[in-house]
């Protein structure tokens, strides 16, 4: 399994960032309820600037690439839970499947509930980056965002979009649901960027 609990050395030298505890738990934080879904109708959609746009079925979601990492998860209300498997398609996969063109510089990641959170492109280009459908080798449990989420180990877990429905690449630099309410657009947790 690629371990990548490691990434925190470019950040800082401590890997619980600060003004953070562990915890062994996984709260939930969602801004409204559990979003139902049917594998049958569920469709994830890549659009925007990107040269062969994606729309795929659960059954052709499946077929790309997956790997498992173990990476860290750091909540801005100030919990980080270490060492969680995940097991999901990097954001680069997907990026390369869709074409992305030379002209995309951002990323909206758009959610079954209405949630949307937004990311330069270079912040998504690392394998990290990842849609997860498994955690600790189970399907992905729907309130942290199954059958498939983000995750975002570099940044504060609201970059993360569970329920994530489709992705759009950008030509210009928008905000996403807490972005416009007051939440850090950065997001980097060792430099606690948690509000703007
Ligand atoms: N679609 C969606 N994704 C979301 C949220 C949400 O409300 N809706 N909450 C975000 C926030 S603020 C956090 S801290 C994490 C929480 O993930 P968890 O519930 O699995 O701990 O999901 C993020 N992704
Ligand atoms: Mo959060």
């Amino acid at each position: 399994m690629k371990d990548v609990t490691d990434l925190y050395r470019t950040y800082g030298d401590e890997r619980l960032p600060p003004g953070q505890r562990e915890t062994s738990r996984f709260p939930v934080l969602s801004k409204s309820g559990t979003p139902g879904w049917d594998s049958d109708e569920w469709q994830f959609e890549v659009w925007g600037a990107v040269d062969d746009p994606l729309s795929l079925s659960w059954e052709a979601f499946q077929e790309l690439p997956c790997e498992t990492q173990r990476q860290d998860f750091h909540c801005v209300t100030g919990w980080s839970k270490f060492d969680c498997e995940f097991t999901g398609v990097t954001f680069p996969a997907v990026a390369e499947a869709a074409g992305v063109t030379d002209d995309a510089v951002h990323v909206m990641f758009h959610a079954m509930d209405d949630y949307t959170t937004n990311l330069p492109l270079t912040d998504c280009m690392r394998e990290e980056v990842l849609f997860v459908s498994e955690y600790d080798g189970e399907p992905l449990p729907p309130e942290h965002g199954g059958p498939l989420r983000v995750v975002t180990p570099h940044k504060y877990a609201y970059k993360g979009a569970k329920w994530v429905s489709g992705v759009e690449f950008l030509t210009e630099p928008e905000r996403g649901y807490w972005e416009k309410r007051g939440y850090s657009n950065t997001a980097n947790p060792w430099a606690e960027e948690r509000y703007a």
